[in-house]
């Protein structure tokens, strides 16, 4: 199967049955409002390192349930990592890894829903808190991860970003393939022109095991993608079926507030 759990809705329903922390109060995604959220007077989320290129080797994997681009870093350079915005003073996030959740057909595909839209794309960019040393380490502590999530709107002309990535995505249409890339990439060029507007709320792994541990980070500005680019992750497959519409189902927001900020 395609690595231990599956998107269909009947197989969403089982989640909790394997992975209990999948029923928990604090999951993730939700549905966000600007209007239902708290405008603090947020410091600028600060982001180090994302105009320098990724130390390669990169690798970019289908593990079933995504394409996935993993750095390698064998040499310990240091990774590009946030802090400030809502995050905890003193607390510094580096990046893991990104991935991307998509749908089978335009008007589905991100995980997260804001002002009752929901976009074809969602990417996310998974930090990991520098006071754990490994991402396994990280899921036990409700500080462990940030992660930022930025919207993708279909537009006619590519996104010249994406192109180290999707030319490579024939290469990985099966699960567990994997490759080298050999270009790099700046984490910078895959954001919004604009990161001063973002919600945060505090939420969990939209995956199994749905640990609550993800201090979410969501940009307001949507980044571009063309139909075509957006067509080739279709064509990603787990095995006996395509990988598209791997999105959780809306969960709860509760007690829970989202913060904006804003400029
Ligand atoms: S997400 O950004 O909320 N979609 C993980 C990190 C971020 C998100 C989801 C999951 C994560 O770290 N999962 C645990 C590690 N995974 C690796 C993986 O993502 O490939 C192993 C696993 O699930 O148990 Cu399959
Ligand atoms: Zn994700």
């Amino acid at each position: 199967i395609a690595g231990h759990f599956g998107y269909r809705k009947r197989d969403q329903h089982t989640w909790v049955r394997n992975f209990k922390l999948c029923d928990g109060k604090l999951q993730s995604p939700i549905s966000i409002s600007s209007f239902k959220s708290i405008t603090l007077p947020l410091p600028a989320l600060e982001i180090i390192g994302y105009h320098d290129f990724l130390p390669s080797p990169l690798y970019l994997k289908n593990n079933g349930h995504s394409v996935v681009v993993n750095v390698s870093n064998h040499l310990r350079k240091r990774l590009p990592y946030i802090f400030g915005g809502s995050l905890d003073i003193n607390q510094e996030y580096e990046m893991d890894h990104l991935h991307f959740h998509w749908g089978a057909k335009n008007n589905r595909g991100s995980e997260h829903m804001l002002n009752g839209i929901r976009y074809p794309m969602e990417m996310h960019i998974v930090h990991r808190n520098r006071i754990y040393s490994n991402l396994s380490n990280a899921l036990n502590h409700k500080n462990g991860l940030v992660v930022l999530g930025i919207f993708f709107q279909l537009q006619e002309e590519d996104n010249e970003s994406l192109h180290s990535i999707i030319n490579h995505l024939t290469s990985v249409q099966w699960i567990n393939n994997e490759i080298k890339l050999n270009t790099s990439i700046t984490l910078a060029s895959l954001l919004p022109k604009n990161t001063d507007v973002f919600y945060s709320y505090k939420g969990s792994l939209t995956t199994p095991p749905c640990n609550e541990v993800v201090t979410w980070i969501i940009f307001s500005m949507p980044v571009s993608i063309s139909f075509s680019q957006l067509n080739k992750f279709r064509l990603l497959s787990s095995g006996n079926n395509l990988i598209a519409d791997n999105y959780r189902k809306l969960q709860n927001i509760g007690p829970r507030k989202v913060y904006i900020r804003k400029l």
